[in-house]
């Protein structure tokens, strides 16, 4: 089948909710409620589907045994129903605009040919990543564990881009958007802005491959913003156009959407208002059990792999420790091939059980710079960066 006609099918039946026969039942500890599996999505396999317009798909939990994340499995989310399905390269252009000395439009190739490619490994988390598990559950998609994934990404710095054009003096931020539209007038379009700072770090780039391949259209083909150790929020797909600005971009998405409560614990208590707010930028250190999944029957004696991932903001991973004694004790998980500090950092562990029963198995990671997941984490209106201590329970036989 033909990239273009991929979406056709689901254009007609995007409202009703035509889905695989499997259900996730009880997928980790935390959840309750269950959402089907689709595998009905263009250039994707089997995801945990919230929406079929605009697209929600998570990535089921068992996949984060591996360091890379297959663009099949990669998890999907958008936030207004018109989204790009089919874009003509021969016409589609990059413009930059705005504070330059030289505004200016770049086709693929121009880009591919004119700027230095660059590559590295890096992880896509959304910012409400785990929303599910605070209590009481903040409003917005009750993700568990899978709105996040870990790629390879080629494609070429932003600031040699910016250069190329000339930035103006008095320039301070750089705002990205999408050819995502909204599907009514009164709907915001989806456009947001990086400090130009942080835009212009090195390893601030607009891909165009995703695990050597060209990006999924659901995951932002044909290009895309990567802003590595920051929430995926700042990761604008199917990038269009750039402007550069003066001052401070404001919209609806700027504004109100993507804040902290601006204090110590970034919390406040469920049903408060916060008293200032900051935007979402860098995540915490996190680990994910992937396997055994929860409520696994396992025999006394047979030893098993444990397996998850493990990343921070890019300090990178210095151990994952696991605990079979509700966190009394704590052993090393092994480490697998480092892949770049931005990147998931595999772990696994063989354990043999050794008695009947229920066990609960934790997993804890620590970065390089000494932060270590928390025990509880305090509540904030949107649900983000939820990095509580892992577990999973299986039952022993
Ligand atoms: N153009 C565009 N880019 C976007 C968004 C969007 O709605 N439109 N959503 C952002 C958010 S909140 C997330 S979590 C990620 C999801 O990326 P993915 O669909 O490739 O997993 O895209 C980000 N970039
Ligand atoms: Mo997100």
């Amino acid at each position: 089948m033909n990239r273009r006609d991929f979406f056709k099918g689901l254009a007609i039946s995007a409202f009703t909710a035509s889905v695989g026969s499997n259900l996730i039942e009880k997928a980790d500890a935390f959840t309750v409620k269950t959402y089907p599996i689709t595998t009905k999505f263009p250039e994707k396999d089997k995801l945990i589907l919230y929406s079929e317009r605009p697209p929600l798909l998570e990535t089921p939990r068992q996949y984060f045994d591996r360091a890379i994340t297959p663009n099949k499995l990669f998890f999907v989310r958008w936030h207004l129903a018109d989204i790009p399905t089919y874009v003509d390269l021969n016409s589609w252009r990059l413009k930059i605009q705005g504070n330059v000395k030289n505004p200016i439009e770049f086709s693929l190739d121009d880009l591919k040919t004119k700027f230095e490619p660059v590559s590295f490994y890096a992880v896509l988390q959304c910012s409400g990543n785990g929303r599910n598990f605070f209590k009481p559950k903040p409003k917005g998609i009750h993700w568990n564990h899978g709105a996040m994934g870990n790629a390879l990404w080629t494609g070429v710095r932003l600031k040699d881009i910016l250069n190329y054009a000339g930035i103006k003096s008095g320039s301070i931020e750089v705002a990205f958007d999408g050819l995502d539209k909204p599907p009514y007038p009164k709907t915001p379009d989806f456009i947001r802005s990086l400090p130009l700072d942080r835009v212009l770090e090195e390893d601030v780039i607009l891909a165009y491959e995703m695990n050597n391949e060209p990006l999924p259209y659901l995951n932002g083909f044909p290009l895309r913003l990567i802003v590595p150790g920051w929430y995926a929020t700042h990761w604008i797909k199917s990038v269009s156009r750039i402007t550069v600005l003066d001052k401070p971009l404001k919209n609806f998405w700027m504004e109100k959407a993507y804040k902290l409560p601006d204090n110590d614990c970034e919390c406040i208590k469920p049903g408060e208002k916060p008293e200032k707010t900051k935007t979402i930028t860098t995540m915490n250190v996190k680990s994910v059990i992937a396997k055994p999944l929860d409520n696994s029957i396992v025999k006394v004696g047979e030893v098993i792999k444990i397996a998850g991932v493990a990343f921070d903001y890019g300090s990178g991973i210095r151990d994952v420790l696991l605990s079979f004694d509700n966190g009394k004790t704590w052993e090393k998980a092994n480490l697998g091939t480092y892949l770049g500090r931005y990147s998931f950092r595999e772990w696994f562990f063989y354990y043999k059980p050794k008695k009947k029963g229920k066990l609960t198995i934790m997993s804890r990671a620590i970065n390089n710079d000494g932060q270590m997941q928390p025990f509880e984490i305090g509540w904030n209106p949107g649900g983000y960066k939820w990095n509580v201590v892992d577990k999973v329970q299986i039952n022993i036989v």
